[in-house]
């Protein structure tokens, strides 16, 4: 008896996905092509990191209780500050052009120098993690949600090993959701500065949305609660923004 109405479930789950994957696959159909790949591989979105900060859309105190005044201020005005200037030093050093794109660049890293790796990275990590912040609530759109059940069974499941990830990356480091070039959604997380649209990561992809588990993101407030950090993560998670950059790849 238990057999067969686990089975069914089975069944019924299984046909649950069906409808998922055919809802979503004209919108994965019509993601972006991949035909005449550059050697490095590069995501077709309009979306573009330049040098410089962009000024934060939100007050430093927008964000409390979840995250900090003085942690925002200190991120964003010190650490973060730090790795544009020291990215345009490299820039500079490496002679390119003060007008291209950090997408570029990172596509390429291994062709540059480590400070350029470090701060190329930690610039476009951050310029990232600012605009996936707000202060308003929001929630993941009915075309979102359909590729995020194709991909992980749930909304659920998704924050379970998006966490999971952000837990367990050891020392500094950030946590992301990615679409690679083949069109699958993953979690993944990468050392330091890193991130996968680097030509040295492990897991390659266009970040949808990404957080940073470097202690300096969350230890005046949570100390070594890394784990609470995280949960409080998805009450400050731009979805909208997360829509328009996966809008972008269309
Ligand atoms: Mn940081």
């Amino acid at each position: 008896m238990q057999q067969s109405s686990s089975r069914r479930n089975f069944i019924g789950n299984a046909a649950k996905a069906g409808i998922g994957t055919a809802m979503a696959l004209p919108v994965l159909g019509s993601l972006f092509s991949f035909r005449n790949q550059p050697t490095a591989e590069t995501f077709p979105s309009p979306i573009k990191t330049g040098f410089d900060q962009t000024p934060l859309a939100f007050a430093n105190n927008a964000l409390e209780p979840y995250i900090d005044a003085e942690t925002m201020d200190l991120h964003y005005n010190k650490h973060a500050a730090a790795y544009s200037k020291n990215l345009k030093e490299a820039v500079k050093a490496e002679n390119v052009d003060p007008n291209a794109f950090l997408e570029d660049i990172l596509a390429k890293i291994s062709t540059y120098s480590v400070k350029m790796r470090n701060n190329g990275g930690g610039h476009y990590n951050h310029e990232l993690f600012w605009k996936l912040l707000t202060p308003t609530a929001t929630q993941p759109s009915a075309k979102l949600l359909d590729l995020i059940t194709t991909n992980f069974g749930s909304l659920d499941n998704l924050k379970a090993k998006f966490t999971e990830a952000a837990k367990t990356r050891f020392g500094s480091g950030w946590a992301w959701l990615i679409i690679t070039s083949d069109q699958k959604l993953i979690v993944t997380s990468s050392p330091n500065q890193d991130n996968p649209l680097m030509d040295i990561a492990d897991v390659k992809g266009f970040p949808l949305f990404a957080l940073d588990v470097w202690e300096h993101s969350y230890y005046l407030k949570y100390r070594n609660r890394r784990p609470e950090y995280i949960d409080n993560f998805w009450n400050v998670l731009n979805w909208n923004y997360v829509q328009e950059r996966l809008d972008s790849l269309s």
